[in-house]
């Protein structure tokens, strides 16, 4: 469900008993910022029957158990919590409701901010109206990232084998941090960018046909609202991909950065001896504005891409190389 995810933490077990680690940036994507947990919950209580605005949590049950009804505009679910070594991540704007809770339950809460009344959502129609709002822009997403002859379709674990061919690909990822390779890791890693990817810090698409053949992959984070900045890259193709792929996928991201997310300006960086990638990025109208031993930083800003989209591009989105 959209928001809302369990997640597996890694158990270390010994003759001696079992333990858990919870780490921020590893296990749970958002800064720990608060804990609090609820225990001696009376028979037949329930609890919650609210939304937060933006906190984002994670729910562990460390003893007993106990059912959690999540809610959005459009979806519900229930999930039950009962082992502590899997926790249920609760992203903004989602309602939710804990009951069944068995004796003796603990529920751990990990949490983004500290407490903060005026986060709360307690009305359910007032929630309703808000998570419409909210939801409807996300759908937007899916329905905006449509070219010609491919789409982008954000990452699901399940892409976890195709991303893993391509990272350890060497003549691919020459110029690349180097990765392990290891599924579980690409899973894992998946997990927590759905995590970025429900709070809007971050895209990260599948490239795909329209004969629904898999292309490759490319990401747009640390997406800052404020500043109206993001950062490109994770840029890979699979050695045989289609023609224009690389290019409309190119220009789909731009198109949601700018026309969609309020961007002004995205930057990317590129390694010095990677000339090919150099020359493509240039080919967008992306600028060199500062370099170093490893890298080259290049920018892209709104008007500038427009100019050469309307001048060069346009037709590969929207058709026009058809029409005449
Ligand atoms: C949530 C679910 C899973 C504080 O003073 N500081 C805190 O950090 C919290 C969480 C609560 N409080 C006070 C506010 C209330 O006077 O503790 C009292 C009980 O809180 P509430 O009625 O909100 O408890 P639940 O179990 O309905 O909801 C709690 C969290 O508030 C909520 O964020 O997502 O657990």
């Amino acid at each position: 469900m959209i928001n809302c995810q369990k997640i597996n933490f890694e158990e270390h077990i010994d003759v001696r008993g079992n333990l858990v680690a919870v780490e921020n940036s590893k296990d749970i994507y958002f800064p720990i910022k608060r804990i609090y947990y609820i225990y001696n919950v009376k028979d037949g209580e329930e609890r919650g029957f609210h939304s937060h605005k933006d906190l984002e949590q994670v729910l562990i049950s460390l003893g007993g158990s106990v059912k959690i009804r999540v809610k959005t505009n459009t979806e519900e679910e229930i999930y039950e919590l009962n082992n502590p070594s899997e926790g249920l991540y609760i992203g903004p704007m989602v309602w939710r409701e804990m009951f069944d809770f068995t004796p003796n339950t603990t529920l751990l809460v990990i949490a983004s901010h500290e407490y903060d009344d005026n986060d709360y959502i307690r009305d359910y129609n007032e929630y309703i109206k808000l998570a419409s709002e909210y939801f409807k822009n996300i759908n937007d997403i899916n329905k905006y990232m449509v070219g010609q002859n491919i789409y982008l379709k954000k990452v699901e674990e399940s892409d976890a084998k195709f991303l893993s061919i391509l990272r350890c690909d060497k003549v691919l990822t020459k110029y690349l941090s180097p990765v392990n390779g290891r599924i579980e890791d690409q899973i894992k890693w998946i997990r927590n960018y759905k995590m970025r990817e429900y709070s809007k810090k971050e895209y990260y698409f599948k490239v795909i046909n329209m004969s629904h053949e898999d292309q490759g992959f490319a990401r747009l984070y640390h997406i800052d609202y404020e500043k109206k900045e993001a950062t490109f890259g994770s840029f890979l193709m699979k050695r045989d991909h289609d023609k224009n792929a690389a290019i409309e996928s190119m220009i789909l991201i731009n198109n949601l950065a700018f026309n969609y997310l309020g961007i002004q300006r995205i930057i990317l960086d590129v390694r010095c001896k990677n000339e090919h990638a150099k020359k493509f990025y240039q080919r967008f109208g992306y600028q060199k504005y500062a370099e170093d031993d490893l890298n080259e930083y290049y920018e892209l800003k709104k008007d500038d891409f427009k100019k050469l989209y309307d001048e060069k591009y346009k037709y590969l989105v929207e058709g026009e190389l058809y029409e005449s």
